[in-house]
C-alpha cells in the first residue's frame, strides 16, 4: 500500500494540488533513554515525515532512526539553524534506514525538510515535506 502510492507519486501520476503549508502533526516529545540519548523513529514517505514535530531538550544527545518506506524516491532530512547551532542534511535512500546523530545546544524552533527532487517534479518541500524540531 505505500508502496504503491509511493510509486504512483514518483513517476507524476497523482493530481497536483495548491502548494498548502505543512501539516503540523501532534508534537512528539522525545523521551530521554536510561544512557541520557533521546531516541526516537522517523518515517519519511512521499512526501511527509511521521511524526513531525519533535521535541528534544538541549544539551542531551538526539538519535533518531530515519525510515524510508519509499521505492523510488530519494528523501533527505535536514535541520538548519540559520545562527549555526545546527547544520544537519542526511540523505535517506529509498527503503533505506539511518540512523542520524546529532546534539542541539540551542533552544528554539528549526524546520525540518527535505530538498530531493526527481527533475521534473517540485521538490519534496514543496509538496509539503516539512516538520520542526523545538529544542527546549
Ligand atoms: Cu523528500
Amino acid at each position: 500500500m505505500l508502496a504503491t502510492v509511493g510509486l504512483l507519486t514518483s513517476v507524476g501520476v497523482t493530481t497536483v494540488e495548491a502548494a498548502e503549508p505543512a501539516q503540523s502533526g501532534p508534537p512528539t516529545v522525545i523521551p530521554v533513554a536510561a544512557d541520557g540519548v533521546q531516541r526516537a523513529t522517523v518515517t519519511l514517505d512521499s512526501y511527509s515525515y511521521s511524526p513531525n514535530h519533535l521535541i528534544v531538550e538541549a544539551g542531551k544527545p538526539v538519535e533518531l532512526t530515519l525510515i524510508s518506506v519509499t521505492i523510488i524516491t530519494p528523501h533527505n532530512f535536514i535541520i538548519k539553524d540559520p545562527a549555526g547551532s545546527l547544520s544537519i542534511e542526511q540523505d535517506v535512500s529509498a527503503g533505506k534506514t539511518v540512523t542520524l546523530k546529532f546534539t542541539p545546544t540551542q533552544p528554539g524552533t528549526f524546520p525540518i525538510y527535505c530538498d530531493k527532487r526527481l527533475w521534473p517534479l517540485p521538490s519534496p518541500r514543496d509538496k509539503g515535506m516539512e516538520g520542526k524540531l523545538e529544542v527546549r
